[in-house]
């Protein structure tokens, strides 16, 4: 038999041996519920669409119409989606590790419908709608002059609350994910492709730590020659293998 244990089991070890666990999340966890990817080549969602067209404070501004389209589109998706096997097992390694926070960049509430607590919402959530005058989360005015959702207060309109590129990373979110990235004693990435910062730096900023740091991905990413254990496949498979042997 050989001496060189599995990924997997590598990983289950250095679980086993943590006392805080820092989880990133990524497009990819949701994939497997439904939710399309941003970046893959045939069903992402940047495959029909550029980036900078929709995910801008400037396209919004430019044709707001066209942008509240795409986003009650992705809306409506995220509503009729459930959590898979993925998502529920971050819930059960929650109460099987010492300490856990679970950062996430996806926006359709995924982990927190699954019964995950505490979750960091790094760019935002699909789900609720913010005032693009007033930058608070806000009700719709039920007497619009557009014909677009206008905050109730001012009258301005809405926008959903997600960060687009060029925009900042919510103040607490953040300061909260920054502090669990630097002190945690494993970092895991899953399902993300790594290259959307400042979201990409926190398994960077684990690593200067001395924190392991594993990823769960399909494919290798922009973080694979950096990691201590990869782990290849989709997250509803790899995540409970993983849980299981974390216990065994
Ligand atoms: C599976 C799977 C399965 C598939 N199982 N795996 C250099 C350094 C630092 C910053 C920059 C820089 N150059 C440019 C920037 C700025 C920019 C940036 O990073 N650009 C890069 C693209 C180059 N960043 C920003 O603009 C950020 N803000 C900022 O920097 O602010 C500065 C500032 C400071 C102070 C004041 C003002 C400004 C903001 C970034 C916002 C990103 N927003 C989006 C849209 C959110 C709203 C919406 O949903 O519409 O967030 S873009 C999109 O990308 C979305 C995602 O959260 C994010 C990351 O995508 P993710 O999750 O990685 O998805 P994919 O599709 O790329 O990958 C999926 C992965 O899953 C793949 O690897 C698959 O293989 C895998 N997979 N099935 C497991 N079943």
């Amino acid at each position: 038999m050989s001496d060189n244990p599995t990924p997997l089991l590598s990983a289950a070890a250095a679980l086993r041996a943590a006392r805080h666990v820092c989880v990133l999340t990524g497009a990819g966890i949701s994939a497997e519920s439904g939710v399309p990817t941003f970046r893959d080549a045939q069903t992402g969602l940047w495959a029909k669409y550029r980036p900078e067209d929709l995910a801008t404070p400037e396209a919004f501004a430019r044709d707001p119409q066209r942008i509240w389209e795409w986003y009650e589109w992705r809306r409506e998706l995220v509503r009729r989606v459930e959590p898979n096997a993925g998502h529920l097992a971050l819930v059960e390694l929650a109460s099987t590790v010492p300490r856990l926070t679970l950062v996430t960049q996806n926006v359709d509430g995924l982990h927190q419908r699954a019964g995950s607590t505490g979750v960091i919402e790094y760019h935002g959530n699909i789900l609720r709608d913010r005032c693009s005058a007033e930058g608070t989360i806000a009700a719709r005015s039920s007497l619009s002059i557009t014909g677009l959702p206008e905050c109730a207060r001012c009258g301005e309109l809405l926008r959903p609350d997600v960060v687009w590129f060029g925009e900042a990373i919510p103040r607490q979110a953040l300061l909260e994910a920054d502090a669990a990235a630097a002190a945690c004693d494993v970092f895991l990435s899953i399902g993300t492709a790594s290259v959307v910062y400042p979201a990409a730096g926190l398994a960077e900023s684990a690593l200067r730590s001395g924190a392991k740091v594993i990823e769960v991905n399909t494919e290798p990413t922009a973080l694979t020659p950096l990691v201590d254990v990869a782990l290849r496949g989709p997250s509803g498979d790899v995540l409970p293998q993983l849980l299981q042997a974390l216990r065994s």
